[in-house]
């Protein structure tokens, strides 16, 4: 983001003939959805051999009924940092990310700290299926269906303190692993650091990531546990998370670190807010050749809206 402003991506990438064609086979894939009911596609899906299967998944009345992006689409272009700063590394690179065991240290402001192994996490609570809406800061948004569970069963269960203010959000560190963490120069402080506030990481909309299209989260997409947070900006939904800690003061985050001038701790999707760079009012769904127009909150304003009443959205970007 730091390196590339939607001006500077190349007219190939956005006219992109795979992605154009891709809009078809999501259209179509969104049909077969509606025709068999979501139970079906789940179930075409469990016969994959090799594949860590999920636990049952329900629906969620939080759920968009936008057409989904493809499956390809969700996995070849993302932003993922520690594979690379454009968006077609990490589906060649995190390949070899080894996501079992996988641990992730819960501590700070916490009566009952705990370190999770990652099958025992998923199974904290049911798993839903999440359809959203993902808007990068970058103006480009997708609708993918998540699995995962809100984040408030975890934080229920490890008791925050009085003085668990902020919530904080740690990815592995390993450069050996990870590629782009060997980097020199143009990208970020490792480890990729996030944060919400405690209502904010409450909030029912706000889910621990396991999977999407009813699988394990393929790995440029974070596996095997992320955050994801629908009405903020796609940084804010840290990947591949090792620990999560309660903390008093509001944490600094990755990418506010690399640039506070552009990059807040907020980072609420807002088209009334530019990035000091381009602006917020448009996006490009990918998938689409026509731009959209940004929605407050993403979209979810009617539920997240009161949680910002009295702030001053363009101080606290
Ligand atoms: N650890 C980590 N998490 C991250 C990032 C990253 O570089 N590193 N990129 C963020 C950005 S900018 C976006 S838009 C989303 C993209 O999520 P997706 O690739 O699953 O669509 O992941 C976010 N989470
Ligand atoms: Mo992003």
């Amino acid at each position: 983001m730091l390196i590339r402003k939607p001006s500077d991506i190349k007219r190939s990438e956005i006219t992109d003939r795979a992605l154009y064609l891709n809009r078809r086979q999501f259209i179509q894939r969104a049909a077969a959805v509606l025709a068999a009911g979501v139970p079906g596609w789940h179930g075409a899906h469990a016969a994959v051999p090799g594949k860590i299967a999920l636990p049952a998944i329900r629906k969620s009345a939080y759920s968009t009924n936008e057409p989904l992006n493809s499956l390809k689409d969700i996995t070849t272009y993302n932003n993922f940092y520690e594979f690379g700063t454009d968006k077609y590394s990490p589906a060649r690179l995190a390949k070899s990310l080894r996501t079992r065991p996988w641990t992730i240290k819960v501590s700070g402001e916490v009566k009952r700290p705990k370190t999770f192994d990652v099958d025992e996490l998923i199974k904290l609570a049911p798993l839903e299926e999440r359809v959203y809406r993902l808007r990068c800061v970058e103006a480009w948004s997708m609708v993918i269906p998540w699995v995962g569970f809100p984040l408030s069963e975890l934080i229920k269960r490890v008791e925050p303190t009085g003085n668990a203010k902020y919530v904080e959000f740690t990815t592995l560190h390993d450069p050996e692993q990870m590629p782009g963490q060997r980097a020199i120069f143009g990208s970020l402080d490792w480890p990729y650091v996030e944060g919400l506030r405690m209502d904010e990481a409450m909030h029912p909309l706000a889910i621990l990531g396991f999977g999407l299209y009813g699988e394990v989260l393929p790995n440029p997409n974070g596996a095997p546990v992320r955050i994801v947070v629908p009405w903020k900006y796609g940084f804010k939904s840290a990947k591949s998370i090792v620990a999560i800690r309660f903390v008093e003061k509001e944490p600094v985050n990755s990418w506010q670190k690399a640039n506070p001038r552009e990059y807040g701790f907020y980072s609420n999707v807002n088209p009334a807010v530019d990035h000091p760079r381009w602006s917020q009012a448009t996006e490009r769904r990918v998938g689409e050749f026509f731009k959209r127009r940004t929605l407050m909150f993403n979209g979810y304003a009617e539920q997240v809206a009161q949680l910002y009443s009295g702030m001053d959205l363009g101080k606290y970007y």
